[in-house]
């Protein structure tokens, strides 16, 4: 296989944007009397915003109409917002950087596949939004992860096969997508959690692209 496209999840891989995510869903979650935990928070990892709702609600076994439920929604987010539009480069992970600027010295493109509706905001933030050929992020698709749909699109955009392309993902269902997409998919994070990937790696620190080929090779 000719390695030609590497597609990034972006909570979870490039930064840590859950503890966001928790202090808003926590906030909302205290508004209307739900105790959320932070192993709560856990299912919702690269889970789409409307889902995450529901998952909140389900933890306090209430109910909502779709009309409340886009307005909570809102609600959380403009809270996540607030959070998020405070980060800077600092929050970049450990790796990533070198990692991303090997792989665009090698002419490997280099693409985000995040369900984040505010991944555009986020890239800004951490001054990465230039370091991408292309974004597709919650805005551009249809059907959120486990679909492969974020992979999928991502790869035709630049004309590239999924036998060309490599996925990284920390969340289960980031995982179950890019197999779907039929991608060589390394999980970023727990081998426990993440061991239907091809390969688990804890973070880029230790992560080189001839590491990546020598992965690769092995296929
Ligand atoms: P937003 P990823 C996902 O990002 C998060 O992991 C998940 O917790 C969040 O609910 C989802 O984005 C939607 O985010 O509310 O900003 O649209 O891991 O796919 O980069
Ligand atoms: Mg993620």
């Amino acid at each position: 296989m000719e390695l030609r496209l590497a597609i990034f999840d972006l909570d979870g891989v490039i930064v840590d944007t859950a503890k966001y995510h928790y202090l808003a869903w926590k906030r909302l979650g205290e508004k209307i009397g739900i105790e959320f935990t932070e192993q709560d928070n856990e299912r919702l990892k690269g889970v789409s915003r409307m889902r995450s709702l529901d998952i909140l609600l389900e933890i306090g076994k209430q109910t909502r109409t779709d009309e409340e439920k886009e307005q909570l929604a809102a609600e959380k987010n403009a809270w996540y917002v607030e959070y998020i539009t405070q980060m800077d480069s600092s929050e970049i992970l450990p790796g990533v950087l070198p990692f991303l600027e090997e792989l665009r010295t090698q002419g490997i493109k280099i693409a985000l596949g995040s369900a984040s509706k505010n991944a555009k905001t986020i890239l800004e933030r951490v001054s990465l939004s230039d370091c991408f050929d292309v974004i597709v992020d919650g805005n551009l698709v249809t059907k959120a992860k486990p679909d492969p749909e974020v992979f999928t699109l991502s790869a035709s955009l630049l004309g590239i096969e999924a036998e060309q392309t490599v996925v990284f993902e920390d969340a289960q269902a980031g995982i179950e997508a890019a197999l779907r997409a039929k991608m060589l998919t390394i999980g970023v994070g727990e081998q426990d959690t993440l061991h239907e990937a091809h390969y688990v790696i804890p973070g880029f620190e230790e992560f080189s692209v001839a590491d990546l080929k020598k992965v690769l090779a092995l296929r």
